[in-house]
Parts: structure tokens; C-alpha cells; sequence
């Protein structure tokens, strides 16, 4: 089935329903249909066309849901542009993807390189409500590309994966069904919509199943238990970073909270045994782990019905093939560790424009996800690490590479390592080791600098001054070997 069809079950099977509340307001199935419509008319009078890329540089708000699905609609590729991004990460990203232009906010243009062709959200509306809201899809094949969504690479520089309506509908459809969402859920949607958590899983599983969705501009930790008493809804969906917060809700509350929630899921990064469990303690919900990837959506689940395993990602999704495989390419027994391959409709077609990274990524069919993981003889499987060095803090993800990079620019440095450190609640925070000259090295300005460039969940919380750093004898870091960080 096309993903504009299913999508239809709800734009037009479900024309009268309240699909959305959105900063007071809502909204049915019918205007969003229609809202829609008048953005696919504008984008189409402003020259875009079939695998035009357009991107979009925004906090979550009902207008980027009518992008989506104005693209889907058109053909039009989106690409969804972290809203924490800076100078390095923006000019890199609108330069590979090469968008028609970057829809933005007011406060936000502001960030942009100079150069990008820049729509004002506010503008782009008002000129829509002006056109007809009257269909015109175009809509797409399965291979038709419809994100190109920006995923750090080991070299430091990110790599577009080409999303297509395929996956997303595969993706979407196989959630729906392992999690059982029907159009009585009420979702509520904090994760950000610019990557595949809140796009790919949340904005699909609501629109295939009907289901309501009270969406926020971000998640705010104060404001959750304000949220879950106004919207008791019965679907969250989440990084640890959010249950490690919301376990902050007193007791009474959270098991009130609780009786209505009939789902809550973490993902992209682990999930700590013990939040796991505390959160059942305090909510009275067991929360079900997955795990996936912005390049092959999601592809392992704990079940629905059965046991929710604390510490494992569960088992493959009914579409998706997983192997574990050594250093070779050839699978491993139970029990032993390996590297996580996968296949299946959830998968991207590739990088955009990186055919050297495809090849190497894939193989006969197969993508090595670079995570290193074990199953049980019962099929669980657990995810031990990545190949490459990599962050993960507050469920974005952080290449060192990127910022030892830019630190080694900086005057007066002559080396730097930067690892995750342990942070309560964003599970790992991000430090740098530095040998520097000291008569050199001015650490406010490095800081100042780095601040102007990266995301502010890239800037590293200490630069912890050491005299060289721990190497093999072939010269190689060991980062393990580097002197714990005290805050
Ligand atoms: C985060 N911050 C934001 C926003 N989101 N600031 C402005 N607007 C936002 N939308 C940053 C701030 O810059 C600040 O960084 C910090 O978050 C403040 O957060 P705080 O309110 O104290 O929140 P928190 O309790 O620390 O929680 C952070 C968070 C955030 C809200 C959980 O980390 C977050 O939204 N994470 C979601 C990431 C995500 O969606 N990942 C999915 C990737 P600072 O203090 O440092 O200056 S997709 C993926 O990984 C795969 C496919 C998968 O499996 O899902
Ligand atoms: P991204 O590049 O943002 O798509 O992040 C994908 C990576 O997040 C995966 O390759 C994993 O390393 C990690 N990840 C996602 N879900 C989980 C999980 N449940 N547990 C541990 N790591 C996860």
C-alpha cells in the first residue's frame, strides 16, 4: 500500500475527527487535508517540483506537519534540519543537500549561512491560505524519495540517508500493528519532528492509526506532569533522557499518570535497567524498549503482549531480517558478540550523493548498522556499543571526531580526545581532553567559538588539560585509558 494511502484512512476516511491539538488550538483530519492542500499549491506556484529537496529548519508546530504532507502529496523531498544546529552543521547540510530553500522561523533565520534562499513559516502560511485547498497529488512510489535526513558519519561530516515513502510506510505500518495503536490512543508528541523518533514513528503512527495527537513545541520537563494531567494520554513516546525527567513526578501522581498510559516507548539510546524499572515502580508502566536507526527506521522491538525485557532491544520487527556477524561479514552463534546487520523494507536506498559510503555500508543487500550487539538463545538482543566512537546525549547523537576537528583548530591546542562522561540524565555528556600550550590556549575563546559553530549538546562541559595523550604503540588513542572527569 502507498504511504499516501495510508495516510488517506485518516485524511479522508477520517475527514470529521480532531487529528491535532497544537498550542491551543485543533484541528481535524479534514483541515489538515486541506491545509495541506493549500501548501501543495503554493510550493507547486513557487516552482517546486517531483524530487525537489526542501528543508526545514523549525521547532515542532502544525505547520511542519503540512509540509509533510504537502511533500508526500508532491513528491517533494524534505529535508528536516536539527533546530540546535549551527554555523558548521547548517552550511554543511544545505550545502550537500542543495535545498530549493530552508523554512524557517523569524527568531531562527537568524543562524543561517548567508546565501541560503530562506522562507519565513509565518509568510508561507498566510500566502497558502490564499490558494485552493483542492487536491492535486502527485503522491509517489515506494522508491520514491520523500526525507533526506542528516546522520553524523565517523569522519565528521554528516551523510544525508535518502528516506523513501516505502520505508516510511513499512516502518509506520509494522509500529502500528507490534504496538497495537488504535484510533482511541492519544498521543503525545514532545520528541522533536526533525528526527526519525518524532517523524518517522510518531507523526506515521498517528495518521495510519487516527489516533489524537496533542503535539509540543519540545519537551519540557517542568511542564510534563502539567501535560499529562491535561491530555492524559494513553501513548508516549520518548529518549531515556525524558523518563529519567519524568521519574522527577511525585508518586500519587505518576501512578494517576500511569493508569491511563497504555504504551510507553524508549529509544534511541539505551535505556538504564534501572530507570527502566523505577519508572514501573513509580508509573506502574513497563516501558518497551526498541531500537533503529535514522537509516533503516526502526528494526528491533521489545513485544507488545510477552515480556519487555529491561536492558535488550528485543526482538527483530516482523519485516526486518537481523544477522550478527564478525569482523568478516559471517554470522555468529547465540550468545556471542558481533556486529548488528539488517534488511528489510525499512531500510533507505542509500546516502545522497555518497556512493562510496553506500558501498562500504552495504552488502549483497545487507546494511552494517556499525552496532555491536549479542542474542539470546531466546532471540533477545542486547546492544553493546558501536564499532565507532560515538555520544549519545539526551538521545542526540555527538561523532567526537566532529568537535576534536574544531578544537584542533583553535590556537594553542595540539591534541584532543573527546569522550562521553557519565550525566544522570542525559546519559552521557561530552568532555575534551586537551594538550595545549598554555601561554596559547585561551579556553573562554576555544569555548566561545565552538558554541558559534555546533550544536550546544556538542559543547564539551570541561577541557581537561593533560600533558599527551594515552596511545598505542602504533600511536592509536585509547580513550579508556584517559583519567575519569570529575564535574
Ligand atoms: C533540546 N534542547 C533544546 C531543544 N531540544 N533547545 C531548544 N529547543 C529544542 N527543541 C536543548 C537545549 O539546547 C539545552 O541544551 C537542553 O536541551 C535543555 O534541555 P532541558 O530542558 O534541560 O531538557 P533535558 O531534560 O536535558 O532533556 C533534553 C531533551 C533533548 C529534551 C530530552 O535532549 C531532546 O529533545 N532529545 C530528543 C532527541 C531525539 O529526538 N533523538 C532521536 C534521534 P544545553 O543545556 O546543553 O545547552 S533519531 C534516533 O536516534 C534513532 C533513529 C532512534 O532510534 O530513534
Ligand atoms: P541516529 O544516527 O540518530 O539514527 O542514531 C541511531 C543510533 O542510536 C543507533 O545506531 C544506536 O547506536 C542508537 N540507538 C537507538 N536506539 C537505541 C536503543 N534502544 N538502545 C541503544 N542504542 C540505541
Amino acid at each position: 500500500m502507498s504511504l499516501l494511502s495510508l495516510i488517506d484512512r485518516s485524511l479522508l476516511g477520517r475527514a470529521a475527527r480532531t487529528a491535532l491539538e497544537f498550542g491551543g488550538a485543533a484541528f481535524s483530519f479534514g483541515d489538515l487535508e486541506a491545509r495541506s492542500n493549500r501548501v501543495a499549491h503554493l510550493l507547486r506556484a513557487r516552482g517546486l517540483k517531483h524530487g525537489d529537496r526542501l528543508a526545514f529548519f523549525l521547532q515542532n508546530r502544525v505547520e511542519v506537519i503540512d509540509l509533510w504532507l504537502a511533500a508526500v502529496k508532491l513528491g517533494v523531498v524534505l529535508v528536516p534540519v536539527n533546530v540546535l544546529y549551527r554555523e558548521r552543521e547548517l552550511r554543511h547540510i544545505l550545502t550537500d543537500a542543495e535545498p530549493v530553500a530552508v523554512v524557517t522561523s523569524r527568531d531562527m533565520a537568524t543562524y543561517l549561512p548567508a546565501g541560503v534562499p530562506v522562507w519565513d513559516v509565518d509568510s508561507l502560511a498566510t500566502e497558502a491560505a490564499t490558494h485552493a485547498s483542492d487536491r492535486q497529488a502527485v503522491g509517489g512510489a515506494a522508491d520514491t524519495p520523500l526525507a533526506l535526513i542528516y546522520t553524523s558519519g565517523t569522519t565528521g561530516a554528516s551523510k544525508g540517508a535518502v528516506l523513501t515513502h516505502g520505508n516510511f510506510a513499512a516502518n509506520g505500518q509494522s509500529l502500528v500493528n507490534a504496538w497495537r495503536i488504535t484510533e482511541a490512543d492519544r498521543y503525545l508528541a514532545t520528541l522533536p519532528l526533525f528526527h526519525v523518533h518524532g517523524l518517522a514513528n510518531g507523526v506515521h503512527c498517528w495518521l495510519f492509526s487516527g489516533c489524537h495527537m496533542r503535539l509540543t513545541e519540545r519537551f519540557e520537563y517542568l511542564q510534563a506532569p502539567l501535560w499529562f494531567e491535561s491530555y492524559q494520554p494513553t501513548l508516549f513516546f520518548g529518549v531515556p533522557a525524558m523518563f529519567v525527567r519524568l521519574l522527577e513526578i511525585p508518586e500519587p501522581l505518576a501512578r494517576s499518570f500511569g493508569a491511563r498510559l497504555r504504551l510507553a516507548v524508549s529509544g534511541s539510546a539505551p535505556l538504564p535497567a534501572e530507570v527502566h524499572e523505577k519508572f514501573r515502580q513509580r508509573f506502574g508502566s513497563v516501558i518497551l524498549e526498541r531500537y533503529g536507526m535514522t537509516e533503516t527506521l526502526m528494526n528491533v522491538s521489545n513485544p507488545f503482549d510477552g515480556e519487555r525485557r529491561p536492558g535488550t532491544v528485543g526482538l527483530p520487527l516482523p519485516h526486518v531480517e537481523v544477522k550478527i556477524c564478525d569482523e568478516a561479514g559471517a554470522p555468529v552463534p547465540d550468545g556471542t558478540s558481533g556486529e548488528l546487520w539488517v534488511k528489510g523494507p525499512n531500510v533507505c536506498s542509500g546516502y545522497w550523493r555518497r556512493p562510496d559510503a553506500t558501498s562500504a555500508a552495504w552488502r549483497d543487500g545487507w546494511f552494517r548498522t556499525g552496532d555491536v550487539g549479542v542474542r539470546a538463545t531466546d532471540g533477545y538482543i542486547t546492544l553493546q556499543g558501536r564499532r565507532s566512537d560515538l555520544i549519545i546525549s539526551g538521545g542526540f547523537n555527538i561523532y567526537p571526531r566532529e568537535i576534536e576537528e574544531l578544537i584542533l583548530e583553535q590556537p594553542g591546542v595540539h591534541e584532543a580526545a573527546v569522550v562521553g562522561a557519565p550525566d544522570p540524565v542525559r546519559g552521557e555528556v561530552p568532555v575534551a581532553y586537551v594538550v595545549v600550550e598554555e601561554a596559547i590556549f585561551d579556553e573562554a575563546a576555544a569555548a566561545a567559538r565552538l558554541r558559534s559553530q555546533l550544536a550546544s549538546f556538542k559543547q564539551p562541559r570541561a577541557f581537561v588539560r593533560i600533558d599527551a595523550l594515552p596511545r598505542t604503540a602504533l600511536g592509536k588513542v585509547q580513550k579508556r585509558l584517559l583519567p575519569p572527569w570529575k564535574r
